[in-house]
Parts: structure tokens; C-alpha cells; sequence
């Protein structure tokens, strides 16, 4: 299938160490996937759901102990711990090798070799990127068949040209004769997902969950590209790109980024309450994004599907989303209903008797335990999608007018405001975070700050890559065209705790006005903490009700947010030197404005 010498050189380097019964190039075809689907429900490892309800459609369930993504297992190996950061494990690269290759030695005996050749983004696109994953598991390539576009195209495309080396076992060698089990992986202080940015190389081992495994994903389009990105002067962003089009049929495209469980792909398939405006989905979690010849900031959508959080998505919090998994989708660790569909938490009916759980137990409502695990996932077609944008695979990527950043903040944060100047907004995004209560899993109460919701993302020195942040705005080649930025927040409460503010789709109402401050279209309130609506320019025409929080909503409480800042110097100190001087100096600017 391929003449290219470094690829294969590498696979017979790793076909020497990790001793597999079998070599499988995939070449991305209807009749292979069919034939692992088919292996994997006969190995027990798969279930087809019911065709007529789930046309095309899987159903697995994971190893109780591989859940999701390993944090703590997660490396990045620069030269220099330096070079990491103290927000990254770090391990010196040799040392992480050696360990790794004690690992791999033999831990495919018994299994197939698979070599999954991708691109991330359109095969066309100069953004895009190409990757080769060889890995052990069959629902690892079904799964990057949907996630990236995967197969024989792509080794054409390749040609001699380079590629992306990533490794992946799931850590479970099978004995002669040894039966295998449904969901094999290793324990979890043998976890190992090590990405050495450099060398540009991910090696991960005994995990087969989602960021673990797909490395396309999390491994390669954020943390190996994120670093690249820092080196050849482009953003790679744990972004979602929408485009929004307002009843003049003007249309433009943002990109946000907002932390774990603040809806992020409910906000990118947003259906608008307000008659006349339209959202479509370009991506739901990942931007790349490069100058273009005209000075803006262009970006695609790296992936071709969706990856997203089961529990809580219904027709009624995202339709598009229910109808982008209506068949072709694998659904990991959801409830299975006695007629062969799906069921979860959320999902906006009541649970069949006799649904099975996660934990493959028959579910018994009068327990407290979930149907489906919370980090259960769908994987979809993105072209599934009724509101996928027209230009989702433009080579060229879509012009960003906006960036978003927001997080949970039921206090202190208004529902949306405008950074000063780009500096400004690059600070914002460096704060963003969302409010915990203590008895989310024993930590602090607080803020729980997750800078441009990149943490667990960015592939070396966090404080580095907010200066890479700071020189994106000196480099664009017209900086009258950057990216206007904002922030927003859909979280805030009263004193009571109730929402003040109806979201979901009324989010538009948002994006309405975001939409008209990119036009310079509206006058803005100068505030400590950045230019607000004037409350007559929220448009609340269908939610008058609502209208009588637009004040508190818009409210800055001084005295709040000179607490907050008090929260910030604490975020601030855990990147120490790192932390570059334009944001120190906009830190300042905003306690002098407060004051
Ligand atoms: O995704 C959310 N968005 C963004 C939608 C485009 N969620 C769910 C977050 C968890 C994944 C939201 N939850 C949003 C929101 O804008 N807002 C809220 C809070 C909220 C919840 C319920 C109501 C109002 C606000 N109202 C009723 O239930 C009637
Ligand atoms: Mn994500």
C-alpha cells in the first residue's frame, strides 16, 4: 500500500518489539470496518444495536478502570522539565523510552497489529496534518475511522512525505491460548500516555479510552500540535467553530473555548430562539488556525466527527447532537434498552425496564447508580450533523471574526463582555475557570482555573504559551483583523441559586450582540473589567421575563471582582516566572481600574 521508507521502517521496528501475531494495513473501507465490527461482537467485545432503531450502530462497554483520560499518567517529555512546565508530568525522553520499551517488548503476542494511517483535517488542507497510529485494538481503528479520515487515501496523499509516528497498546498480551477478555487494558499505575512534542512522537500504553487511545485527538491535534504550533507561528486551539448567520444573511465564524461541562457542544449545534438567525457546526472541541493571504485568521475543524459526553444530551438541550447519533454512531459505556437502543442519563425519557447499565448489571431503578457511566461517549460522523456548516471541509479553513472563552461562574462574571484590546483578551482567556464546590471530589471550593481551557491540553510551558498567545497579536500580518475577543458567562445565579439567565438556545441573544460589536455596529459600556452591553441592546423579545435580570446579569460588583483578583495573583503564582510581562501588565491595568 505504501513505498514510504520511514513508515515502513517504523512498523517493522515496532512489529520486531511488540511481537503481534498479525499486520493489518487499514485501508479505511466499508467491507474492513464491517469485518472488525463483526470480529468484535463475535469476541464479545461489541454489541450491534438494533437496526432498525440504530441503524449502523455499536454499543461497547469499557474495563470499569478505563473510564477516561489518565491525567496523572499523562507526560510530556521535553529535554528540559522546563520546557514542560509544573502544570505537565514530565519525564526526561530517553528515561520514558527505555521504560516504554520494557513495556511494548511483547505486549501484542496474541493480537493484531493494526496501522491506521490519518489526516487531521481535510486531506486537501495545508492546515491538515497527517498521522499514522498503529495500535492492538480493532475499536481503536473503527473509532479513528469515524474521528479522523482514515485509510488508503491517505498513504496517497502521504506519498514520501513525513508523518506523525503514534504508538498505542492497550498493554494486555494474550498467552497461548489465553482467552482474551471484552475490554482488555493495563492497570492503571502501567498507564503511560507519553508525547515527546520535539521528536514529534506519542507513545501511549495500557489504556484503550477515548484521549488514551484515539491519538489522533487530544495527543496529536492538541498537545503535539500545540507545540508546533508555538514553533511555526499558529494557533492549535481546544476550540469549537461555529458559524452564525443573522437575518441579513451576513454570516460569521467564531471559535470558543470553555472548560469541562459548561456545554461546549451544546453551544456549537445551537438551534437560535430568535426568528431569522442561524447557527452551523464547523467542530466541536479542536481549531487549527493559520494566517491567511488576506490577514485573517482562518481555522479548520482537525477532526471529521464527534466525541462527545452521552449523559445529558436530549432532544431538548441538543437536537442537532440526538440527530447527529441517530445511526453509523459506537456509543461507549451508555445503558443498552432491552429493544437494542441506547439509554442514558438526560436523555430525556424514562429508562425501559430492563435496561442494562455500563457495568453490564441489569439496571434496578431503586439504586442509586447510574445507568450510564458520566463520561459516557458517542462517536459520530460529523457530516451526521443537520447544522454542519458548508465549508467544514474547506482546505482553507473559515475567517474567524471572534473568540469566546466562558466558564461556570454562577458569581461575580456578567453574561458577556468585551476584552480591550487583544492583550486584554488574552488575559481573560489565561483566567478562565469555572466555580466548584468542595464536594466536587474532596478539593477546595473555589475556582477552579482551566487557562484557555488548555491545561491538560498544551504539549509545554503553560506560562510560554500564553506569550505565544501575546505574539500572535504582534505577528498578524494586519492586527486590525484579528479576532475581536469576549467573554461569556451562562451560569450566573441569583442569591437564591436560580438561574438568571435562560441559555441553550437563547444563547443567540449572545451571540446577537457579539455578532454587532464585531461590526462596531453597537456602543458599548466602558468598564473595570472590559466593555458590556447596553441592556437595551440584549435583544429579549420572546423572554420578557428574563428582562428583569438583565441588570444583575450585567451587574460588576467591585468588591467581588477585587476578590477575584485576589484568586488570580494565586493562579498567576503556579506559572512563576513563565507568566509573560504583557499579562502582568494587564493584571495590573485591571486592579488599577477597580480601584
Ligand atoms: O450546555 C449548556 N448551555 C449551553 C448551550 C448552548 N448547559 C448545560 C451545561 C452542562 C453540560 C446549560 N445549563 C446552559 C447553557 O447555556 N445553561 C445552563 C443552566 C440552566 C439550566 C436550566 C435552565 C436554565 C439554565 N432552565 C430550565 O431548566 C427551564
Ligand atoms: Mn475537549
Amino acid at each position: 500500500m505504501t513505498n514510504n521508507k520511514k513508515l515502513l521502517a517504523w512498523v517493522e521496528e515496532w512489529v520486531q518489539l511488540c511481537q503481534p501475531d498479525n499486520v493489518y494495513w487499514c485501508d479505511g473501507s466499508e467491507e474492513e470496518n464491517r469485518k472488525f465490527l463483526e470480529g468484535m461482537i463475535a469476541a464479545g467485545t461489541a454489541v450491534k444495536l438494533n437496526e432498525e432503531r440504530r441503524p449502523g450502530s455499536y454499543y461497547f462497554q469499557s474495563d470499569p478502570s478505563d473510564v477516561a483520560r489518565v491525567e496523572n499518567r499523562t507526560y510530556i517529555c521535553t529535554n528540559t522539565k522546563e520546557l514542560a512546565g509544573h502544570t505537565n508530568n514530565w519525564v526526561d525522553p530517553a528515561e520514558m523510552k527505555s521504560i516504554l520499551r520494557e513495556k511494548y517488548k511483547g505486549c501484542m503476542k496474541g493480537r493484531t497489529l493494526y496501522v491506521i494511517p490519518f489526516s487531521m483535517g481535510p486531506l486537501d488542507s495545508d492546515i491538515a496534518k497527517i498521522g499514522v497510529e498503529i495500535t492492538d485494538s480493532a475499536y481503536v481503528v473503527v473509532s479513528m475511522r469515524i474521528m479522523t479520515r482514515m485509510g488508503k487515501a491517505v498513504l496517497d496523499i502521504l506519498g514520501d512525505g513525513d508523518f506523525i509516528p503514534c504508538v498505542h497498546s492497550v498493554g494486555a498480551p494474550l498467552a497461548k491460548g489465553q482467552q482474551d477478555v471484552a475490554w482488555p487494558c493495563a492497570p492503571i499505575e502501567e498507564k503511560y500516555i507519553s508525547h515527546f512534542p520535539e521528536t514529534q512522537e506519542i507513545w501511549s500504553y495500557g489504556s484503550g479510552y477515548g484521549g488514551n487511545a484515539l491519538l489522533g485527538k487530544k495527543c496529536l491535534a492538541l498537545r503535539i500540535a500545540s507545540y508546533t504550533a508555538k514553533e511555526e507561528g499558529w494557533l492549535a486551539e481546544h476550540m469549537l467553530i461555529m458559524g452564525i448567520t443573522n437575518p441579513k444573511g451576513e454570516k460569521k465564524y467564531i471559535a470558543a473555548a470553555f472548560p469541562s461541562a459548561c456545554g461546549k457542544t451544546n453551544l456549537a449545534m445551537l438551534i437560535p430562539t430568535i426568528p431569522g438567525w442561524k447557527v452551523e457546526t464547523v467542530g466541536d472541541d479542536i481549531a487549527w488556525m493559520k494566517f491567511g493571504a488576506d490577514g485573517r485568521l482562518y481555522a479548520i475543524n482537525p477532526e471529521a466527527g464527534f466525541f462527545g459526553v452521552a449523559p445529558m444530551t436530549s432532544t431538548h438541550t441538543n437536537p442537532n447532537a440526538m440527530s447527529s447519533v441517530r445511526a453509523n454512531t459506537i456509543f461507549t459505556n451508555v445503558g443498552l434498552t432491552p429493544d437494542g437502543d441506547i439509554w442514558w442519563e438526560g436523555i430525556g425519557y424514562d429508562c425501559p425496564a430492563g435496561t442494562i447499565n455500563w457495568k453490564n448489571q441489569v439496571h434496578d431503578p431503586a439504586s442509586d447508580e447510574p445507568v450510564a457511566h458520566p463520561n459516557a461517549r458517542f462517536t459520530a460522523p460529523a457530516s451526521q450533523c443537520p447544522a454542519i456548516d458548508p465549508e467544514w471541509e474547506n482546505p482553507a479553513g473559515v475567517p474567524i471574526s471572534a473568540f469566546l472563552f466562558g466558564g461556570r461562574r454562577p458569581s461575580t462574571v456578567p453574561l458577556v463582555f468585551q476584552a480591550r484590546n487583544w492583550n486584554h483578551g488574552v488575559f481573560m482567556g489565561s483566567i478562565v475557570g469555572s466555580e466548584v464546590t468542595a464536594a466536587a471530589i474532596g478539593l477546595k471550593a473555589g475556582v477552579r482555573r482551566d487557562p484557555f481551557a488548555m491545561l491538560p491540553f498544551c504539549g509545554y510551558n503553560m506560562g510560554d504559551y500564553f506569550k505565544h498567545w501575546i505574539k500572535i497579536g504582534e505577528i498578524a500580518p494586519d492586527k486590525t483583523k484579528l479576532p475581536k475577543i469576549f467573554n461569556v458567562n451562562w451560569f450566573r445565579k441569583d442569591e437564591n441559586g436560580k438561574w438568571l439567565w435562560p441559555g441553550y438556545g437563547d444563547n443567540i441573544r449572545v451571540l446577537e450582540w457579539i455578532f454587532n460589536t464585531c461590526d462596531n455596529a453597537v456602543e458599548t459600556v466602558d468598564t473595570p473589567i472590559g466593555f458590556i452591553p447596553k441592556k437595551e441592546d440584549i435583544n429579549v423579545n420572546g423572554i420578557e421575563e428574563i428582562s428583569a435580570n438583565i441588570d444583575e446579569l450585567l451587574n460588576i460588583d467591585k468588591s467581588k471582582w477585587l476578590e477575584e483578583c485576589e484568586l488570580i495573583e494565586e493562579h498567576y503564582r503556579n506559572f512563576g516566572s513563565h507568566i509573560p510581562r504583557e499579562l502582568i501588565t494587564e493584571f495590573e491595568a485591571l486592579k488599577n481600574r477597580l480601584k
